[in-house]
C-alpha cells in the first residue's frame, strides 16, 4: 500500500499556455503559473506527494528543473556544488568541539567588520568558495568572510571557467557561528545573481586606472537588489541538516537523510501561516528601537494587538534557525534598526536579501518598517539593513504602525 504513495506527481509552471512536459518514469508532469518580480518566467516543478521511503532528492529536483526551463541547465551545477558544500559543513560543525577538532575555537584574525573569526568561520568560507568556483560557472563571489568581493574570472587563473553561464554569488558560509561552541543552530546562506558578462577585463589593452575601473565594475556585480536574485537557498545545521530554496516560483525544503546521504524533499512548497503569535527579537534592544515597532511590540507581549493574541518569545540568536522556526510555525523574526545601530545588525546582501527572497517565496513579508529588503539597492558589500520578517498579518500590522507614525 505504501508503495502507491511512491508515485511523485510533478507540477510545472508556465507563463502562458498549457504545456506537458516529456514524461519521466514514475513522474507525470502537468503545468501551471508562476513568475518572478524582475519578469522572470520559469517553469518550476511543485512535488506535491513525497515519497516516504526514498523520496525526491535535491539533484532530482533540480534535474526537474533544467529540463523543465534549460536556460537554468547551468544552476544545477551551482546547487550541485552547495549541496556537496552543505554536507561537508554539516561534517565540519558536528566535529568542530571535539578536543582533537583542528577547527575548535578561533583563528585570531577580525574580519573586516570588526568580529572575531572563528576557525570554522574560515575553513567553511573556503570550503563554499571551492566548491563553487570549481563550478566553471562563478563570475564574481562576495563573502562575509572576504573584505572584498572576489573576481574569479580576472584574477583567479586557476580556476577552472566554462565561457558562458557565469554567476555571482553572495554568501555568509557560517551564520550564527559566535554560538557554535555552545551547540546552537548554525547556517549557510547564498544569493545567486546573473553575472554581467560585459565586464570581463581586457588585460591585453587596458592600462593602469583603466583595469583598475573595468575591474571595478566586475566587482559591482555583487551589488544588486534582491529582486535581481535568480536564486537563494539557506542550509541550517541543526538537529538535521535541512536545506530551503528558491528560484522564484515557491519555497522547498529538504532534511539530509545522513544514511543515503542526500538531500531529500520533506518540505515541498513551504507556506508560512499569515498570523501567528510568536515573536522572535533581542527583545533587550527594545527601549532603541522606533516607536512604532515598540508600541507593536507591547501590543502583541500583552495581547492588546490587531490578533489580539498575546504572543510567546522565541530568539534563539542565530538568524538561519530564528527564521526556519518562523516559516515554519509562522511568527515574526527581526532585527530592526536602534538608536545605536540605525541600520541594525544583518547584512542586506548575504542575509537580508537571500533570506527575504525565501520567505516571500513562501508567502511572508520581508520589510525594514518602511521598505521592502528585497528592493534595496546595495551600496556596499557590507552594508547593514534593518529587517522585519514573517507572517503577513503580522508584518502588516509593523508596516501599518510605521506608516501611521509618518
Ligand atoms: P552571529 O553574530 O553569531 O553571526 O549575522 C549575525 C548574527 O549572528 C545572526 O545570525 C543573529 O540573528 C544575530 O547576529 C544575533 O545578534 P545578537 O547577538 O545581537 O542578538
Amino acid at each position: 500500500m505504501k508503495f502507491s504513495l511512491c508515485v511523485l506527481i510533478a507540477v510545472a509552471a508556465s507563463s502562458a499556455d498549457a504545456f506537458m512536459a516529456p514524461k519521466a518514469p514514475a513522474v507525470r508532469t502537468s503545468l501551471n503559473v508562476a513568475s518572478l518580480e524582475n519578469t522572470r518566467v520559469l517553469k518550476v516543478p511543485v512535488l506535491d506527494e513525497v515519497c516516504e521511503t526514498t523520496g525526491v532528492t535535491l539533484k532530482r529536483y533540480m534535474n526537474e528543473v533544467a529540463m523543465l526551463n534549460p536556460e537554468l541547465t547551468e544552476l544545477t551545477v551551482l546547487f550541485g556544488a552547495i549541496d556537496t558544500a552543505c554536507k561537508a559543513i554539516t561534517n565540519m560543525v558536528k566535529r568542530s568541539q571535539l578536543p582533537s577538532s583542528e577547527t575548535l575555537g578561533y583563528q585570531g584574525e577580525v574580519n573586516i567588520q570588526g568580529e572575531d573569526q572563528k576557525k570554522l568561520d574560515v575553513i567553511t568560507n573556503e570550503v563554499l568558495k571551492r566548491a563553487l568556483r570549481f563550478t566553471g560557472k562563478m563570475g564574481v563571489l562576495a563573502s562575509e568572510e572576504e573584505d572584498v568581493p572576489l573576481d574569479l574570472v580576472n584574477t583567479e587563473k586557476d580556476a577552472i571557467f566554462a565561457d558562458t553561464g557565469k554567476y555571482v554569488a553572495v554568501f555568509d558560509p557560517l551564520d550564527g557561528s559566535s554560538n557554535v561552541d555552545a551547540g546552537i543552530p548554525t547556517g549557510t546562506i547564498i544569493g545567486i545573481y546573473d553575472h554581467d558578462e560585459n565586464c570581463a577585463m581586457d588585460d591585453e589593452s587596458c592600462e593602469g586606472d583603466e583595469c583598475a575601473q573595468q575591474e571595478l565594475n566586475c566587482l559591482s556585480n555583487t551589488l544588486q537588489a534582491g529582486t535581481n536574485l535568480v536564486a537563494a537557498a539557506y542550509c541550517l545545521y541543526s538537529s538535521s541538516t535541512f536545506f530551503v530554496l528558491t528560484l522564484g516560483a515557491g519555497t522547498y525544503g529538504f532534511t539530509l537523510d545522513e544514511n543515503l546521504g542526500e538531500f531529500v524533499l520533506s518540505h515541498p512548497n513551504m507556506k508560512i501561516p499569515e498570523t501567528s503569535s510568536i515573536m522572535s527579537f533581542n527583545e533587550a534592544n527594545t527601549h532603541m528601537w522606533d516607536e512604532p515597532l515598540q508600541k507593536v511590540v507591547k501590543g502583541w507581549r500583552d495581547g492588546t494587538g490587531k490578533s489580539g493574541q498575546q504572543f510567546s518569545s522565541r530568539y534563539i540568536g542565530s538568524m538561519v534557525g530564528d527564521v526556519h522556526r518562523t516559516l515554519l510555525y509562522g511568527g515574526v523574526f527581526g532585527y530592526p534598526g536602534d538608536t545605536k545601530n540605525v541600520n541594525g545588525k544583518l547584512r542586506l546582501l548575504y542575509e537580508g536579501a537571500p533570506m527575504s527572497f525565501i520567505m516571500e517565496q513562501a508567502g511572508g513579508i520581508s520589510t525594514t518598517g518602511t521598505k521592502r529588503v528585497m528592493e534595496i539597492q546595495p551600496e556596499y558589500v557590507h552594508q547593514r539593513v534593518p529587517i522585519i520578517m514573517g507572517s503577513k498579518n503580522d508584518i502588516e500590522e509593523v508596516m501599518e504602525a510605521y506608516a501611521a507614525a509618518e
